[in-house]
């Protein structure tokens, strides 16, 4: 049996969506996450069985494996597979680093090396979205619902490009709708 820790208005926000957008069979259990006693609390938090899964990327994906009928990411062996990996870990080692960077105005020329630029990585994401709605072209998934989730967060974040402002709002529907 699998359990999803989660807390309402966090990060495990777009895991409860996926989990929901799959009809999968998980048990939602609800945490609190602020601890006064130093104990690790971070969501979203996946077990299944004896294995654990943290970092929502590694979650979400981890998911769209498992419940593979919903076709929410490509599996091994299918179309786009690498780069449905590839926006899964960019959003993890370079998108969410970035906007904290930038909402803390810190800026360093070894952040730069590293992880390049706001600015590059927005163009980065606005690339694929130049030629078809979703990050893997025609086809949605997980990556877009993992990569569009600060935008809904931090309206101030939201980059003036409309490939990106249109991709949050199609994105933000295509959800909502779900939920029905
Ligand atoms: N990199 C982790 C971050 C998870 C995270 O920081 N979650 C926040 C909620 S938005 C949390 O649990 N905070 C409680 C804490 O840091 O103790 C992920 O993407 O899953």
């Amino acid at each position: 049996m699998r359990t999803l820790y989660f807390s309402p208005n966090s990060r495990s926000d777009t895991v409860v969506a996926l989990v929901r957008m799959l009809s999968a069979d998980i048990e939602m259990r609800e945490v609190t996450i602020v601890r006064q006693d130093g104990s690790e609390g971070k969501v979203p938090y996946l077990t299944d069985g004896e294995d654990t899964v943290r970092e929502r990327g590694a979650i979400m994906l981890y998911l769209t494996d498992a419940y593979p009928d919903a076709g929410l990411g490509p599996l091994p062996g299918q179309a786009e597979r690498g780069a449905y990996l590839s926006w899964m870990f960019y959003y993890q080692g370079i998108i969410e680093p970035l906007l904290i960077l930038k909402w803390a105005d810190i800026s360093h020329p070894a952040i730069t090396a590293g992880l390049r630029d706001f600015d590059t990585m927005i163009e980065r994401l606005a690339e694929p979205l130049r030629r078809g709605p979703w990050l893997l072209g025609e086809r949605f998934s997980a990556a877009d619902m993992l990569c569009t989730s600060p935008f809904f967060w931090f309206a101030d974040m939201m980059p003036a490009d409309p490939a990106i402002r249109d991709w949050v709002e199609r994105c933000g529907k295509r959800m909502s709708a779900s939920a029905k």
